[in-house]
């Protein structure tokens, strides 16, 4: 019998990033990968495909096809930049000095908050843009440069908007306890009532964000007040995610893990105990190698017992107008093997499967599997270790979302 469906790509070789097939990448070689609605129906060598009618044959000419791109770790919709602070960094200053001298993140609220709707659009459609040329099919995006219930709102709100207007999948993050506002100056646990009792339930009740995540570190939010953002997000049932350790050793990641989060951000500095908190948890590492380079940090996250315990380890760009201007998932794969010991292969399943798992999403998303989403790109390489070793010039000859062809960016 003649099976049909609606889109056949043949004469690929597919990265399917399916741990339980053979390798790293999950490799299929010479494979076809049949596609009904949005999602992929059949999957493997070409010569087991069945026979097939499609309305739509692709001869993919020997090229691989991988999941589409996941950047699950953006704060990619903000007023302004920060050009000067990067000079000042330059010059000498830190990071935190020039946050504890009212810049850094607030700057950006300044600027945000003085942003309409339609301008933070504007200025978030050349980043989106770049991510998507580079195969991106999916990306969260967070609030956090609002810090009130208008602007966090307004925020969120252009982010779903970009959403509606582009062949991309957005998840949005409520990110409200990212800094204090200067109207709040020495009142911190006001504002987290702020955010647990007003922020918060205004988001959900607009459904305008999937999660909530919080900054735990010297300079943002203590433990237990993230404790306390924690309980409030549950009770609108709302998945947590935390910026933890990015800065020092604060007891974050525990406290995330023992939470159920779902991924723990940038974690240079947890300990050995963490690393089984997270392991015992299910709890994702999200790990943001640009921010590491962008603010020259020394301490990197200790791969090599993430990985021996099981953890799965997702790159993302962490694309913010401070401490990672850099619209390139791609390069982010790369900085995740040079500076992090990443392998190639674990690179992109940290910008596929892994970064699934931290936007709570991989049954979905992020693996080539029949009955996943068809969200792939085909990319014009002779082997998938091509997309952590090269920068640039190499882009995906073709996008699919949910089986539908998407022109990128
Ligand atoms: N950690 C980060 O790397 C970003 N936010 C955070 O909590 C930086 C945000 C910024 O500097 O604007
Ligand atoms: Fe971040």
């Amino acid at each position: 019998m003649t099976e049909r469906c609606d889109l056949l790509i043949t004469n690929v070789h597919a990265a399917t990033m399916d741990p339980s097939l053979p390798g790293a990448y999950g490799v299929v070689e010479d494979a076809a990968v049949a596609v009904t609605g949005n999602k992929i129906v059949w999957i493997g060598p070409r010569r087991e495909l069945p026979e097939t009618a499609a309305d739509l044959v692709i001869d993919g000419e020997g090229q691989w096809l991988t999941p589409g791109l996941i950047d699950c770790h953006t704060h990619l919709v903000y007023g302004g930049h920060r050009a000067s602070e990067f000079a000042r960094r330059l010059g000498g200053e830190s990071y935190e000095d020039v946050a504890r001298a009212g810049g850094g993140i607030l700057s950006t609220v300044r600027a945000t908050r003085a942003a309409s709707a339609e301008e933070l659009y504007h200025a978030a459609e050349p980043r989106l843009k770049a991510l998507m040329s580079e195969g991106v099919t999916t990306l969260e995006i967070k609030s956090g440069y609002g810090l009130d219930p208008d602007n966090e709102l307004k925020q969120l709100r252009v982010a779903r908007r970009l959403a509606q207007h582009y062949p991309v999948n957005i998840l949005t993050t409520c990110l409200a306890a990212h800094a204090l506002p200067p109207e709040y100056d020495g009142r911190a646990d006001e504002y987290i009532d702020l955010v647990c009792n007003e922020i918060l339930p205004a988001v959900a009740r607009e459904q305008l964000a999937d999660a909530v995540d919080m900054f735990c570190e010297n300079i943002a939010f203590s433990v237990e007040q993230c404790q306390r953002v924690i309980s409030a997000a549950r009770k609108l049932d709302l998945p947590v995610k935390v910026h933890a350790e990015q800065l020092a050793s604060t007891g974050a990641t525990k406290m995330a893990a023992l939470a159920g989060a779902l991924s723990v951000e940038h974690i240079e500095y947890i300990t050995d105990e963490d690393v089984a908190a997270m392991a015992e948890s299910g709890t994702a590492a999200v790990l943001l190698p640009g921010a590491f380079y962008t603010l020259k940090e020394t301490r990197v996250p200790p791969v090599d017992k993430l990985r021996a315990a099981g953890v799965p380890m997702a790159i993302s760009t962490d694309l913010n107008p401070g401490s990672c201007p850099i619209a390139s998932l791609r390069l982010m794969m790369n900085m995740g093997c040079n500076l992090f010991g990443l392998t190639p292969a674990e690179a992109l399943a940290g910008v596929t499967r892994s970064a699934a798992r931290a936007l709570g999403i991989c049954c979905s998303r992020g693996v080539l599997r029949p009955g996943l989403r068809a969200d792939m790109a085909l990319w014009p390489m002779e082997t998938p270790d091509q997309l952590a070793y090269e920068v640039g010039a190499l882009k995906p000859a073709e996008m699919f979302l949910g089986g539908q062809h998407v022109t990128a960016g």
